[in-house]
């Protein structure tokens, strides 16, 4: 690092004329089908900061969703890069294997918790990370109901978007989906739809998934239960206590495959290398991508061996998947999570958010609710405190205010009404308070 300057400096009108330029020839080139959540184009970044083609410094709230935990172009993920496109840049692993998959695969069968034997696979993406965890359940288990939950995101292929439960934008217009994707509610303590208070919410909410499963599936029909330890694009939702091990419970005494949807919440976001950790469940399979390729697109099943194995041979695979450049940017991504510990740096924003976030919820009639678990938070917005009325309007204007002053954060809730915060891992203490006092002063305003 040391290039790009550590600091927020705006200095011509937003967009620039040269990002002006560049969205005029994006509007004509591109559908509009492609979201946009800034107007700027990039240049460069690194650490916490983004600086775009008219030199302006953007504070980095979002990580590219979720996925520079490590900073972007992080030394020695550009450096392995590099290394490894001057060696080679594709083989296929399936016509010629070379060692960083297999180094990958061993990395990932020992960061997942539990003590079992695992397999690794890989992948181009989060999406298809979870298409393959469906495949494997499905496969070693002879069945095909798999569960998901309401609020969730896993991706924008056909089961992708099956199991996701937005509507809009995510499914309208696009079906007809896959079948045999059953909904249940998941534990959102804050709206729970059990109608308990914070602390029954998890075991409230357990039982009601539980009872529907027994009730409209059974469940020795059902493959796979998927779902995110904690929701991401949802809203950062942080289930109640009990809920996940209830269900994880269930899972074992059926025999259905447990799948942690790791994209967004793994890979140290959480203070952990995977949320499911904080709950202590022993997941059957993890699905990772996002922020495992240090910035490179990658995505993985990570598996109990005897499942993995019992897909047939020349029953996984991908011409991309596991790209020699991808895993060797993996590999030293989670050399970087360790050599600098960002475990902890993860749990260090958490207490800059919990300080600095927290308060509003009692002071801001416009907050309804503020989440925090390590360096992932949100802000949830409501018109009407005691009704929870969600207020899509005021994340609106919160989010616009700091993209106007050169902070970049996310919206994310199945309402459209929660501002969420995913800065990179190795972002400065004083650049993230002055990205969160800018949105801290626009939340008081509003
Ligand atoms: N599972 C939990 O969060 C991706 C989506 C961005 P891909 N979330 C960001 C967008 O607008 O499409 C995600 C996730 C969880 C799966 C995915 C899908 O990962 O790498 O985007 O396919």
């Amino acid at each position: 690092m040391g290039e790009v300057r550590q600091r927020r400096e705006i200095v011509t009108e937003l967009p620039g004329p040269r990002s002006r330029e560049l969205m005029e020839r994006r509007r004509a080139a591109v559908p509009a089908g492609v979201g946009a959540t800034m107007p700027v184009f990039a240049a460069a970044a690194e650490g916490g900061v983004l600086v775009d083609v008219d030199g302006n410094t953007f504070i980095d709230l979002g990580a590219g969703i979720a996925v520079l935990n490590v900073g972007s172009a992080a030394p020695a993920v550009a450096e392995a890069v590099a290394a490894q496109a001057a060696a080679f840049t594709h083989t296929c692993f399936q016509v010629t294997p070379y060692e960083g998959y297999v180094a990958l695969a061993e990395q990932l069968n020992g960061l997942v918790p539990g003590d079992v034997a695992r397999r690794s696979f890989f992948l181009n993406s989060g999406a298809e990370a979870v298409e393959n965890a469906v495949k494997v359940a499905r496969a070693a288990t002879g069945r095909q109901a798999v569960v998901a939950f309401d609020h969730a995101f896993h991706g924008r292929t056909l089961m992708g978007m099956s199991l996701t439960a937005k509507a809009a934008p995510y499914k309208r217009t696009f079906g007809p989906l896959a079948p045999e994707v059953y909904r249940m509610a998941y534990s959102y303590p804050y709206r729970c739809s059990a109608g308990a208070s914070y602390e029954e919410c998890g075991p409230a909410c357990a039982e009601a998934a539980i009872s529907a499963m027994d009730r409209q599936i059974g469940g020795d029909r059902i493959a796979a239960l998927v779902i995110e330890p904690v929701l991401g694009e949802g809203g950062v939702v942080v289930p109640g206590a009990g809920f996940l091990q209830a269900l994880a419970a269930y899972c074992q005494e059926h025999g259905i495959v447990f799948v942690a949807d790791e994209v967004q919440a793994g890979f140290a976001r959480t203070g952990r290398w995977f949320s499911i950790e904080h709950s202590g469940v022993v997941p059957d399979i993890v699905t990772t991508a996002k922020g495992l390729g240090g910035g490179l697109p990658i995505g993985g099943v990570t598996g109990r061996a005897e499942l993995m194995d019992a897909v047939h041979p020349g029953g996984l695979g991908s011409t991309f998947g596991g790209n020699p450049v991808s895993c060797a940017a993996a590999l030293a991504a989670i050399e970087e999570v360790r050599a600098k510990d960002l475990l902890s740096a993860a749990g260090r924003i958490g207490e800059v958010f919990s300080t600095r976030l927290r308060p509003l919820a009692e002071e801001c009639a416009a907050v309804g609710d503020v989440r925090v678990i390590g360096a992932m938070a949100a802000v949830e917005f409501v018109s009407d405190k005691a009704r929870k009325t969600p207020d899509p309007k005021a994340a609106s204007r919160v989010l616009a205010s700091c993209h106007e002053q050169g902070v970049i954060a996310l919206r994310a809730g199945t309402f459209d009404n929660v501002v969420r915060i995913l800065p990179p891992l190795v972002i400065g203490e004083e650049l993230l308070v002055d990205g969160l006092e800018i949105m801290e002063k626009a939340i008081r305003a509003l």
